[in-house]
Parts: structure tokens; C-alpha cells; sequence
């Protein structure tokens, strides 16, 4: 029997290309708080991401937290129960309300034609998820968020490397978080960054990643310890000169499954969007038991059998957490729910071979009734 098949596989440097970039460390002795392999990465993310500023963080979900943190909300925010825990903990976490809205079944990101109905006084930011590699409505949802004077945070935690109209995706919004987790299509083991443009919040962002210090003398800020260290940075560094290749071998993966699975009846695979040049970052699948035959479960139960972990992301939604005691009423958001019952995401990786996609294919082509 095949070796198991994951639904990612982190992607890493040759082992000397990584040994060389953390060779120096050894002399240096400097491992962490704002070493130069951190500021050296932050400049090459600037760059590589077209984002005017950027701050390097111990993970994704320390970026979206303290950049929530950083703008002193509070009151109610509004965002989406179609993601992982982080996106609402971080919310919840901030002493902050979240307000689920519905997400629209094309491409599962908020769902902007019901977002102004759940505005109210207390409201005073959005934190839309660009789910899958997915762009949000982003002009739709810059409208009403300058119209109601509400902060924006993205989270971009699925789309590194995506681009808009010819712009990074991380320049839209007033922050943008994006994730470099072992499982993202960019990894620095763990890690993650905040993009703006407010060098002000800036500062204030970058303080809280290291205890709210201002100077050696002066603590003026309920900080958090959420800063990136030189290993984390290495890997970051060492990944990102090969990641224009891991991107074009998973588009590669995502061609040859769309091949496969595209004219089956009952499974509804995701589409690209206009205007944006994606990064292949998760491969969902739709199953309608009705027109297949097999629900999701079945699918994912069958794939388990012969080695192979496809992964309900994004079930359950958030609003439903046992954490929340039942606080929010899930069927408020109808399509969230229906869509998490029903989705699977396949193993995709760049070393995925096309052969084992095949392998995939026609296990679940074999479900269909
Ligand atoms: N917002 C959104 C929308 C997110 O999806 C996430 C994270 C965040 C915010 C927060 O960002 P971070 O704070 O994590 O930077 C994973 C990841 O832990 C998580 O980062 C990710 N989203 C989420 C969607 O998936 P699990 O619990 O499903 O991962 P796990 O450990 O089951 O790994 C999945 C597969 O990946 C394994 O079967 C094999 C492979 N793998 C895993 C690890 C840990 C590797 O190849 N190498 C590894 O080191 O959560």
C-alpha cells in the first residue's frame, strides 16, 4: 500500500540551502526579537506581497488579534462564521461582538448584499475572510465601510501571494493578515504578517508584538509577546525564493483535478475569479447527495479507507462552537451552514504527483451513485 496522503504537505528548502541561511546564527548568537533574518524577510515580503508596510508576527492569528487590538475597537464587528476558529476568536478575544454575517455561495466570502442590514451604532469594523485563496467583494465592501466610517481588516490568512486587479492583496482594507503556517502555500513554520499603510498603527501594531514596550524605561501598551524568531524567519526566507514554482506545480495539481471531476454531476468544484491571479491554496469540492449519489461524510469516510485525509474545512461554522454556549443562531446564516455540510477539501500540495490525483479522482468518482 501507498504511503498516506495528507491534506497538505509543508513545502521545504533543500536542507543545505536552509542550514546555510541559519549558519551565521551560530556566530551571532542574535535568535530572536527583530533579529536581521526578521528584518531581512520583511523587506522581501514588502516586495514579493506589493504592500506599502508590513510587521513579521509569531503565527497568523497573533497578526489578526493584535492588529484588531492596535486600532481600539470597540462594540461589534462584523464578519463571517465560514472560517478557521482564529478569525472569530480574535474578535471575541478583543473584548469585541462578533455579528456573523451570511457568506454567497460562488465563492464563499461574505456576502456583502447583507452586510449593511447588520450595521448598527455599536458597529466599528468588518473583518471579511478571502476564503480558499477567494477575493472578497472588496470595492463592495470598501463602499459601505467608508460610508458607515467602520475599519476593514482582511483575513488573508489563505491568500499569500494573491493579486487584484494588479495589486497585492494584502494593500486593500486598512490591515490585512495573512498566515505562514507549516500547512499555507507560504510557510515560515509559523509565522504571519499584518500589511498597512498607517505608519502610525504601524508602531503602535509593533509594540504590542513585544509586550506594549515602548522604551526600556516605558511600558504604555497591554502588549502580547508575538514576535518572529530568526529560525522562523530563515525558513521564510529560504521558501520564498522558491515559492513562484511551488505555486505554478499546485496550479498543476488543481488543473488536473479540475480534468477530472469538473463534468461529474453532484460535485460543484471552485472557480477563479475575474481580476484575480490566484495561488491554488486549498482545492474544495461541493457534494449535492441528491445529484451523487454519497453525501461529504461518505466521500471523506471512503478516501480515509485507502490512506488518504481530505479535510472538512471549514466545518463546523464558528457560530456554532461549543465555546459560544449557544450565543448565536447558526440559521442566520443559512448558506454557511449548508456549505460546511457539504464541503470537502482534497489533499493539495505541490509534490502532490499526478498520478495520486488520479488516485484520488477515481476513489470519489467510484462514491458516485
Ligand atoms: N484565519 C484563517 C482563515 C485560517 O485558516 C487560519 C489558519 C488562521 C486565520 C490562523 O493562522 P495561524 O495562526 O495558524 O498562522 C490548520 C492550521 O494549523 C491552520 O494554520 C490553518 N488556518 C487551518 C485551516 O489548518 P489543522 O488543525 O487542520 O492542521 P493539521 O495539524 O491537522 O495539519 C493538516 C495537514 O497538514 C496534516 O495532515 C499534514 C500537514 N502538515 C501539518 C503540519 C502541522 C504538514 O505537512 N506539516 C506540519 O508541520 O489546522
Amino acid at each position: 500500500m501507498s504511503q498516506n496522503i495528507f491534506v497538505t504537505r509543508s513545502s521545504m528548502p533543500e536542507f543545505d540551502e536552509y542550514i546555510d541561511e541559519i549558519k551565521g546564527m551560530w556566530d551571532t548568537h542574535w535568535l530572536t526579537n527583530m533579529g536581521p533574518e526578521h528584518n531581512k524577510l520583511k523587506e522581501l515580503l514588502k516586495d514579493y506581497l506589493g504592500v506599502p508596510m508590513l510587521d513579521l508576527f509569531t503565527n497568523g492569528h497573533m497578526a489578526l488579534e493584535l492588529s484588531l487590538q492596535a486600532l481600539k475597537l470597540q462594540g461589534e464587528v462584523i464578519t463571517t462564521p465560514f472560517t478557521f476558529a482564529s478569525t472569530t476568536h480574535a474578535i471575541v478575544r478583543n473584548g469585541l461582538e462578533p455579528v456573523f454575517c451570511d457568506i454567497n455561495p460562488k465563492d464563499y466570502t461574505i456576502d456583502v448584499s447583507k452586510l449593511e442590514a447588520l450595521i448598527t451604532d455599536k458597529t466599528c469594523a468588518i473583518v471579511p475572510v478571502h476564503v480558499y485563496g477567494n477575493v472578497c467583494d472588496i470595492e463592495a465592501i470598501d463602499s459601505i465601510a467608508k460610508k458607515h466610517g467602520l475599519k476593514v481588516v482582511y483575513d488573508a490568512a489563505h491568500t499569500f501571494g494573491v493579486t487584484y486587479k494588479g495589486k497585492g492583496i494584502g494593500s486593500y482594507g486598512d490591515v490585512s493578515c495573512f498566515s505562514f503556517h507549516a500547512t499555507k502555500v507560504f510557510n515560515t513554520i509559523e509565522g504571519g504578517a499584518a500589511c498597512f499603510a498607517d505608519a502610525e498603527f504601524g508602531l503602535e501594531l509593533y509594540r504590542l508584538k513585544n509586550f506594549g514596550i515602548r522604551d526600556e524605561e516605558t511600558v504604555d501598551g497591554v502588549g502580547a509577546n508575538a514576535k518572529m524568531n530568526e529560525f522562523c524567519a530563515a525558513m521564510g526566507i529560504c521558501n520564498l525564493r522558491h515559492i513562484d514554482e511551488e505555486i505554478e506545480k499546485r496550479r498543476l495539481v488543481v488543473e488536473r483535478y479540475t480534468e477530472r471531476l469538473g463534468n461529474v454531476s453532484g460535485i460543484r468544484l471552485n472557480s477563479i475569479q475575474p481580476n484575480v491571479v490566484t495561488n491554488y491554496a486549498y482545492f474544495p469540492v461541493i457534494f449535492d447527495e441528491k445529484l451523487f449519489g454519497t453525501d461529504r461524510d461518505g466521500v471523506c469516510r471512503a478516501l480515509a479507507q485507502h490512506g488518504i485525509g481530505a479535510r472538512k474545512y471549514f466545518y463546523p461554522i464558528t457560530n456554532t462552537f461549543d465555546c459560544f454556549n449557544g450565543r448565536y443562531d447558526a440559521n442566520l446564516t443559512p448558506v454557511a451552514l449548508h456549505i460546511s455540510k457539504r464541503v470537502l477539501t482534497l489533499p493539495l500540495y505541490s509534490e502532490l504527483s499526478l498520478a495520486d490525483v488520479d488516485r484520488i479522482c477515481d476513489i470519489i468518482i467510484s462514491c458516485k451513485i
